[in-house]
């Protein structure tokens, strides 16, 4: 979808620190971290939200999310993934939050309570 800002992301013509491109997906840093590390996982086929996206296009996203969330070598971690204005969704273009929990002793990142 030529407006979609993930959709340029997608094709490039917006640039991203990309973690992991396939065919079907890509994961990228998120722009506005919540912590150190998060991580958008995104299909590339173009959906608002996750109804819109066919089977097949998300059939390795939760592989792929564990890819990431592993590489990022948090022990704790949150999945988010937001459908609609008042689910707080944002960017209409599905997506997969992967938001690493600092462990206590690594004190405050960006916005997010290390206890
Ligand atoms: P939400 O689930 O739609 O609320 O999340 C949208 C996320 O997309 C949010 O964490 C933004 O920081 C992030 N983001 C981004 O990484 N790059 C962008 O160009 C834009 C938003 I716009």
């Amino acid at each position: 979808m030529a407006a979609c800002i993930f959709c340029k992301i997608i094709k490039g013509e917006i640039p991203s620190m990309k973690l992991f491109e396939s065919e079907k997906t890509l994961a990228f840093l998120d722009i506005g971290p919540l912590s150190y590390g998060h991580s958008l996982i995104i299909p590339k086929y173009h959906g608002a939200k996750l109804t819109d996206i066919p089977d097949d296009q998300l059939s390795e996203i939760m592989t792929v999310t564990k890819k990431i969330a592993s590489a990022s070598g948090a022990e704790n971690y949150n999945i988010l993934q937001n459908n609609g204005r008042a689910a707080h969704q944002e960017v209409d273009h599905v997506h997969f939050h992967m938001i690493p929990k600092p462990n206590a002793e690594e004190g405050l990142v960006i916005g997010w309570p290390a206890k």
